[in-house]
């Protein structure tokens, strides 16, 4: 063992209970319970370990979210202190407290300024439902109640309750009992596989345009918003031609549907930009926002409001009968204070627009792009995917190119890499305070797994 600690059970006990008591996410939880999950134990920086004492470079950022890494003193010592000082109050009736107007104070003075105002959530997916109130909402205000409809993406991904799975565009999680009335989607802008003959810039204005054509078979009169990730994160790590949000906007504008941009992932400096959308250069209504908010430490997402929207229901909405208990919570707005203060004071965000994320690209360029498995290196900052090609010439894809990904991931894991698997994209996404010598091992090690899935299909 190479641990500082020994856990306090043995493994197969733990999974033993884990299996008689949890349903985990997105997985056959027969087949889980017969592997057994891997039990994770202790966090430092980028790395894992876990109950085998086994080291892991978590290239995930757990799940986009540890923005400073793991054991962070400065965050744990902003939850002790507020938990002593005031471990709860609320946001009903009248009343407020000091962590979470500091919180907002921050969090405006990082965001461009046409925003003005936040409804504090517990999660991302909370985001989405309230976004979809709050724009119905402000619809009404304005006179315009009919105004109902969203419209989002295939393969968008924007939460895993009723609202927000609706709002996404996972079939599969449609056919489980995730669908309401008034959302509609269009297709995502994923070049490589849908782009055919189509320059990407032909590709990415034609996604756009359907946005126009949905919404006028809906009737303008009826379409509230749109919702998309700046960059598709859950659904592949897919970022769309430049053409794309120029064009969205333009639509957005043109008929009076807001624009609301999911920054639940791309936001708190992924992209080298505090937020996603001022990578791509657009202008967004709303932003929903979580995970890196607190770097992961503790529950909270928000959704962001333009001072156009906020002007109209503050000054002319009356109440908004919506509230949630922990909606500011002082311990997660503590620790979101703490985490902003640390990305901002210690020029993280710049660093990975400057230093770390051209390091990880021209690595990645050098190491893979000229290897007979991968067709596409996209991302920026510290984001990037690699995407599986079975032919380069034509962009054929791999008819098991999940199995394959699944199993490059599970060679990660093995070498001691975390990377996320997609359909036919390996992800990564490292914790925004990653070093040079950190990437070096991001990037060898997942090129063993890759090289190894690459025999697998013949490639190598
Ligand atoms: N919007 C986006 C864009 C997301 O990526 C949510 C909303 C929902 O957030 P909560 O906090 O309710 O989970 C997400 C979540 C993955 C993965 O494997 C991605 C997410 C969650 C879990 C796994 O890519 N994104």
């Amino acid at each position: 063992m190479n641990l500082p600690f020994e856990p306090q059970r043995q493994t197969r006990d733990y999974q033993a209970s884990d299996a008689a008591h949890h349903i985990h996410a997105f997985v056959d939880q027969k087949a889980l319970n017969a592997e057994g999950p891997r039990v994770m134990v202790r966090g430092e920086g980028l790395y894992l370990w876990d109950s085998e004492g086994k080291r892991y470079l978590d290239g995930m950022s757990g799940l986009w979210c540890t923005q400073l890494g793991y054991g962070r003193k400065d965050l744990t010592a902003a939850a002790a202190a507020q938990m002593d000082q005031l471990a709860y109050y609320n946001m009903f009736f009248h009343t407020t407290h000091p962590a979470v107007i500091e919180l907002s104070e921050l969090l405006f003075s990082l965001l461009p300024g046409h925003y003005s105002h936040v409804i504090y959530t517990n999660s991302g997916s909370e985001a989405n439902e309230v976004l979809i109130r709050t724009v119905r909402r402000y619809w009404q205000v304005l006179g315009k109640p009919q105004k109902k409809i969203m419209i989002g993406r295939w393969n968008g991904y924007h939460g895993s309750t009723l609202a927000a799975s609706a709002l996404g565009g996972m079939k599969f999680m449609h056919e489980m009992g995730g669908l309401i009335p008034d959302v509609a989607h269009i297709d995502e802008p994923y070049w490589y596989a849908q782009g055919g003959e189509l320059t990407p810039a032909e590709f990415g204005r034609r996604c756009a345009l359907q946005l126009e054509e949905k919404i006028l078979e809906l009737g303008a009169q009826n379409v509230a918003g749109f919702i998309a990730e700046p960059f598709q994160g859950a659904g592949g790590m897919i970022f769309p031609p430049e053409s794309y949000w120029p064009e969205i906007q333009r639509i957005c504008r043109q008929y009076d549907v807001l624009l609301c941009a999911d920054e639940v992932i791309g936001g708190f400096g992924r992209t080298g930009e505090w937020f996603a959308h001022q990578h791509f250069g657009f202008e967004p209504d709303t932003l929903s926002i979580a995970k890196g908010l607190t770097s992961g430490y503790l529950p909270m997402g928000g959704l962001v409001l333009s001072k156009r929207m906020a002007e109209a229901l503050v000054e002319r909405g009356g109440v908004f009968a919506h509230g949630l208990t922990y909606s500011g919570h002082p311990v997660a707005a503590a620790v979101a204070l703490a985490n902003l203060k640390a990305l901002r004071d210690e020029g993280i965000v710049r660093q990975v627009k400057d230093d770390t994320g051209p390091y990880l690209h021209k690595l990645l360029h050098e190491v893979f792009g000229n290897h007979p498995l991968i067709g596409e290196i996209q991302g920026t900052g510290l984001l990037a995917a690699l995407q599986f090609v079975e032919d380069k010439g034509t962009r054929k894809r791999f008819a098991n190119e999940n199995d394959l990904a699944w199993q490059c991931r599970t060679f990660g894991f093995e070498e001691g890499v975390i990377i996320r698997s997609t359909l036919g994209r390996m992800i990564m996404a490292p914790a925004l305070v990653a070093s040079h010598a950190e990437l070096d091992e991001l990037v060898d090690k997942t090129r063993i797994a890759v090289d190894r899935t690459a025999r697998i299909a013949g490639k190598l």
